[in-house]
C-alpha cells in the first residue's frame, strides 16, 4: 500500500461524523499516511500527539459588512492553500454540504485535479435533501466528487431516491476504535453515580435533537422502571433538553434519571450499562449503538435508517417501530431480567462489532477507495 498525503475536512466538534473522520485520520496515520485536518478548530478526538498528523485551522472573519461569517469561502481558500503547500494526494471530506462543495471550489482555486472522496453521514440528505434551496448544491457536491460513500445502505438508497445523482455511491460503515471501546473494569463508577449494585442501567446518548426522540426513551424507561429496579443515564445535551427534564419531572422519575451532560469517551459509562436505547426517527447509521455494542451492551433501536443494519433482532438486540415504546419496554424488561438472554445478546453485540464493523475492515475499505482514486488520476 503506497503512503499518501490525505486532507480531511469534517465538523471537528462532538458528533458522529467528526468522530468517524478523526478516528479514521488517526488509524490512517498509524498506517504511515500523512494526515492534514483542514477544519474550523482542532478535532476534539485528536487527543494525543502524532508526528504525521497536522491541523490546519480555517480563520473565519466576521467583518461587520457581512451579515453571515463566510465559513464556506474561508474553508475553500484554506483547502486550496493546503493542497498546494502540502502537495496533498487526495481530499476526504465529510458531508456534501458544505464540505464537498468547499473542496470542489478549493480544488478549482488551487488549479489542481486532486481527487475528492465525499462521505455522506445523513443530515445533509435526510434533513437538508428535502429543502429545495439546498438540493441542487447537495447534488453538485455529490456529482463533482470523484468517489462518494454513505455510512449505510439505507442512506445510500435514500440519497439515490431524494437527490437522484448519476454518481455511484458505496457503503462504508461506521467503526469504533476497539482499543477504546471494549469490556473493561470500571471500579466503583456505579456507586460513585449513586446507582445501587443491584440496579440495572439503561443508557441513551445523543445530541438531544428532535429526531432523536428522547421523549420515547424516557417513556420506555418509565415502563421498564415499573417492573425493574433501574436507572436511566441520559448523556449529551441539545435543543430538547428542557422538554425532557420537564417530562422526567412529570413522570416523577427525578431519582432514577441521571442527566450527565456532554461526555467524551463513553466506554466507562457503557461498561456499567445493561441496555442501550436508540429510538430515533432519522439515523443514518447510529455510531453510538456500535460504541455500546463494542462494550458488550445490547441495544433496542427503531427500524429506521441504518439502525437495522447494526441491530440483528435476537442476536445483539431488538428492533421496534418508531414510537412503539410499549414493545421497546417489553424487550427491555426481558433483557434486564433474563440473564441468559442478556448474556446471549452481549456475546452477539461483541461479535457484530468484531466482524461486520471491525475497524481494520473499514480502514481497508477506505484505503482501497483511496488507491482506486489515485489509480484513476
Ligand atoms: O446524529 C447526529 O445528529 C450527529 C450526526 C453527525 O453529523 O455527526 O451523526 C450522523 O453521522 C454519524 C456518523 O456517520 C452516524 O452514525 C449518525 O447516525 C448520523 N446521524 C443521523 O443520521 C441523524
Amino acid at each position: 500500500m503506497r503512503k499518501m498525503k490525505i486532507g480531511i475536512t469534517c465538523y471537528p466538534t462532538v458528533g458522529g461524523s467528526g468522530v468517524v473522520a478523526t478516528e479514521l485520520g488517526k488509524l490512517l496515520a498509524e498506517k504511515g499516511h500523512e494526515i492534514h485536518f483542514i477544519t474550523s478548530s482542532t478535532p476534539f478526538r485528536l487527543n494525543r500527539m502524532y508526528s504525521n498528523i497536522f491541523s490546519h485551522q480555517v480563520d473565519v472573519n466576521s467583518y461587520s459588512v457581512f451579515q453571515y461569517a463566510p465559513y464556506d469561502i474561508a474553508l475553500a481558500t484554506k483547502i486550496a492553500e493546503v493542497i498546494k503547500s502540502e502537495k496533498l494526494d487526495l481530499l476526504h471530506v465529510h458531508y456534501a454540504i458544505p464540505h464537498a462543495v468547499c473542496a470542489i471550489l478549493g480544488r478549482h482555486m488551487a488549479g489542481s485535479n486532486i481527487g475528492i472522496v465525499t462521505t455522506l453521514h445523513g443530515t445533509d440528505i435526510t434533513v437538508l435533501g428535502s429543502d429545495s434551496s439546498l438540493k441542487e448544491a447537495i447534488r453538485y457536491g455529490i456529482e463533482k466528487s470523484d468517489i462518494v460513500t454513505a455510512v449505510s445502505d439505507s442512506l445510500r438508497d435514500q440519497t439515490y431516491e431524494m437527490i437522484q445523482p448519476q454518481q455511484q455511491i458505496e457503503t462504508v460503515y461506521n467503526f469504533v476504535d476497539e482499543r477504546d471501546y471494549h469490556i473493561k473494569d470500571t471500579g466503583s463508577l456505579k456507586e460513585e453515580l449513586g446507582i445501587g449494585l443491584d440496579e440495572k442501567v439503561v443508557i441513551h446518548v445523543s445530541n438531544f435533537r428532535k429526531v432523536k426522540r428522547v421523549g420515547d426513551v424516557v417513556d420506555t424507561f418509565a415502563r421498564i422502571r415499573n417492573s425493574v429496579r433501574s436507572k436511566l443515564l441520559l448523556v449529551g445535551d441539545g435543543p430538547e433538553m428542557s422538554r425532557i427534564q420537564e417530562q422526567v419531572r412529570e413522570l416523577n422519575l427525578e431519582e432514577d434519571v441521571l442527566f450527565l451532560g456532554k461526555r467524551d469517551n463513553l466506554s466507562e459509562l457503557y461498561n456499567i450499562s445493561n441496555l442501550k436505547l436508540l429510538l430515533s426517527e432519522k439515523e443514518a447509521f447510529g455510531l453510538v449503538m456500535l460504541e455500546a455494542m463494542a462494550c458488550g451492551v445490547p441495544g433496542i433501536g427503531t427500524s429506521i435508517g441504518g439502525i437495522p443494519e447494526v441491530i440483528e433482532p435476537g442476536q445483539n438486540g431488538y428492533l421496534v417501530e418508531l414510537g412503539d415504546t410499549e414493545l421497546a419496554s417489553t424487550y427491555g424488561i426481558e433483557i434486564l431480567t433474563d440473564p441468559s438472554l442478556a448474556a446471549h445478546l452481549r456475546g452477539g453485540a461483541i461479535d457484530t462489532v468484531a466482524s461486520k464493523f471491525h475497524s481494520s475492515r473499514i480502514l481497508k475499505e477506505y484505503e482501497d477507495i483511496y488507491e482506486r482514486l489515485l489509480d484513476k488520476g
